[in-house]
């Protein structure tokens, strides 16, 4: 069966139409979607009122879910649910407020990365004029390795990444203007949970075969063999041609949208464009690779 798709002007963030998932998704309805989410990467289901259960159990049918290891931003009774939100309530923030603020591809510092990840809309921060913020941007990674030169893709073919957790752990502080250097005490229980893995720089998707550039802002900082600043040079390439407007769609959030994204296929920015006062409030599950679940 096909779904109808309206398409976006960029190579990724489809809406798949025609799909109530709190009335129920069949079989057959939902390998339409899953084959429109493995070809395009990213895909939006507009217009859905989930509750916490059916967010899960829908999750659950594109494989088992991640459970994270980050107690503080679940959503209290549902482990599979991150939240992610600049609210407070009781002085004490429910959700993560500042995820994804460089590009990135979800939990790329582990051995297995994950397959989705799948985020709804709660709440979502206007300006004045009831225009909605806090956007956020997916660039195909499969369009952007098709694009190189053949001289590039030759470069990098086999190339191996260093992703690394307690670079980002860094790069966030710097962000926040804390230049607090961190401890050697510090690094080393952050390395320790989190050890810095090698990936292949092009990685073949599991479902499609196709080819994806896999770097992330800021958490891949060196190429296996390479000097640093050969590797810097390399990586800040490849990632300025992969947020090129050719390959990014820009997706202004409506509540009750979800958009599921692929963790090879796409890398992802969320737009930081508004305040505290202005709520926003989202739900994220994320599905374990198809290595890890076997
Ligand atoms: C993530 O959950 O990985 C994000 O990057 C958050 C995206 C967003 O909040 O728009």
């Amino acid at each position: 069966m096909n779904l109808p798709i309206a398409f976006s002007s960029a190579p990724l963030g489809h809406q798949v139409m025609g799909v109530d998932i709190a009335a129920g998704v069949s079989d057959e309805q939902f390998k339409a979607i899953e084959d429109a989410f493995n070809r395009y990467g990213v895909i939006v289901l507009r217009n859905q009122k989930l509750t916490p259960e059916q967010h899960v159990a829908f999750s659950r049918r594109f494989g088992p879910t991640e459970r994270y290891g980050i107690a503080t931003y679940l959503l209290p009774g549902y482990p599979e649910i991150f939240v992610v939100s600049n609210v407070v309530e009781n002085g004490k923030p429910i959700g993560m407020a500042d995820a994804g603020r460089a590009w990135h591809s979800d939990m790329c510092y582990v051995p297995n990365p994950p397959r989705c990840s799948l985020l709804y809309a709660l709440e979502v921060p206007r300006d004045e004029n009831g225009e909605p913020l806090g956007d956020t941007c997916f660039g195909s990674t499969q369009a952007a390795y098709d694009a190189l030169s053949p001289e590039m893709k030759k470069t990098i073919d086999g190339l191996r990444v260093r992703n690394s957790y307690a670079a980002s752990v860094e790069r966030k502080r710097k962000l926040q203007r804390d230049h607090s250097q961190m401890s050697q005490e510090e690094r080393l229980k952050v390395q320790a949970k989190f050890p810095d893995v090698l990936h292949p720089l092009v990685r073949v998707h599991p479902f499609t075969g196709r080819k994806c550039l896999y770097l992330s802002q800021g958490m891949s900082i060196e190429i296996e063999g390479w000097s640093r600043e050969a590797s810097q040079e390399l990586i800040g390439e490849l990632l300025a041609h992969m947020v090129k407007p050719e390959f990014v769609y820009r997706h202004r959030w409506c509540e009750g949208d979800l958009v599921i994204w692929d963790n090879c296929s796409s890398i992802h920015l969320a737009i930081a464009d508004f305040g505290a006062g202005q709520r926003r409030r989202m739900h994220r599950t994320t599905i374990l690779s198809p290595a890890s679940a076997a």
